[in-house]
């Protein structure tokens, strides 16, 4: 007999698939920060990726697969062929070209709506109760194309949205206020990227608004000019991109975040791109971000913010832009 047979007597035939699998296709840089963050924060102990590139996915693979003994016995697989994805409980889909310097998100459109439509049909076909966290840009536009493509109800397609955003944010208010930035709440909404929205209405450290110290914050008239912060915020991706090519760690840290509220049915709330329709006067079938509960059903709530009538115009603004990219879009 084998060794193997020597050494264990089988009482039932191990069950295949974890719980919490999760399959991360496209392996470049933020792929690979996402399946990294995901193990290392022990998110989930299955993780599969996918690739159209062979031996990158296979030496990224390994790679991660030699970490395995650091790391709370995740199985880490990888295929091209999407039956290696089956049964996922969540998918995140980061596969796509990404922006050149000087290119905007939305410049990525078409180009990676064509990528999506060679891989959401094929993670449906396999995980077909699965939850889409969609990474690729543009964002907001691209979880329209998934829910789309994908047929699943609007709850199960969520882009990774304005949560990197807001935690830019949190990051630059603590330094300016050299508070924690778990302890400064701040929250920016709409579109990742260039129309973001900043509720400079919430903004608060322990309960106490921001704007009631200065009724001018975040406005032209604010002579501590604190809306800067934002413009910041929005410009943070392309200074990262300009100074070493790309972004990976911190929307690696926040997809393992999102994908840990999912995963426990935890009901965090996230800014995260949802469907939007009929949420602060938006009228067309757009994914923009908004405060959510994220659980195993994907978005079980919005959180229906008090805006002032600056910031419902800024968002519908966003939202008419979205639709006017959307509309022209070949599936
Ligand atoms: P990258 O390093 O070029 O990796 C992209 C990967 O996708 C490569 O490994 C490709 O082989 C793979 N790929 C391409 N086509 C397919 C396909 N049909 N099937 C499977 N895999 C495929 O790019 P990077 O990882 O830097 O960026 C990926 C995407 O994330 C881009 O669209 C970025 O703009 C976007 N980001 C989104 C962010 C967000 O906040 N939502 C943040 C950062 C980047």
């Amino acid at each position: 007999a084998l060794l193997k047979n020597k050494l264990l007597n089988t009482v039932i035939e191990p069950v295949s698939t974890g719980r919490n699998k999760v399959t991360v296709v496209g392996v470049g840089q933020v792929g690979m920060a996402c399946a990294f963050s995901i193990l290392s924060d022990n998110v989930s102990s299955d993780v599969v990726l996918v690739d159209v590139m062979a031996d990158k996915l296979r030496g990224e693979m390994l790679d991660l697969q030699h970490g395995s003994a650091f790391l709370k016995n995740a199985k880490i697989n990888a295929s091209t062929d999407y039956s290696a994805t089956a049964n996922s409980s969540l998918c995140v889909v980061t596969a796509g070209a990404r922006q050149r310097e000087g290119e905007t998100r939305l410049d990525l459109v078409q180009r990676n709506t064509d990528i999506f439509k060679g891989i959401i049909p094929q993670l449906i076909k396999y995980s077909p109760d699965t939850i889409l966290l969609i990474v690729s840009n543009p964002v907001d536009i691209l979880t329209y194309v998934a829910w789309k493509l994908s047929g699943l109800p609007k709850n199960r397609v969520i882009g990774s949205g304005t949560n990197l955003d807001s935690a830019r944010f949190r990051f630059l208010l603590s330094q300016r206020l050299n508070i924690a930035p778990t302890s400064c709440h701040g929250w920016i909404i709409g579109e990742h990227g260039d129309t973001s929205v900043p509720v400079w209405s919430g903004v608060n450290v322990a309960g106490v608004r921001l704007r009631d110290l200065n009724e001018d914050i975040g406005t032209d008239k604010d002579t501590e000019n604190w809306g800067e912060l934002h413009k910041q915020v929005v410009d943070s991706a392309y200074e990262v991109i300009k100074l070493k090519g790309y972004t990976s760690w911190a929307i690696g840290l926040s997809i393992a975040n999102l994908a840990s509220a999912i995963l426990r049915n935890s009901n965090q709330v996230h800014a995260v791109s949802t469907m939007v329709t009929g949420y602060h006067g938006i009228k067309n079938d757009v994914f923009l971000s908004l405060p959510c509960t994220l659980g195993e059903g994907g978005v079980s709530s919005i959180v229906k913010q008090k805006l002032t009538e600056g910031e419902t115009a800024l968002l519908q603004k966003s939202a008419d832009m979205m639709h006017e990219v959307q509309k022209d879009l070949k599936f």
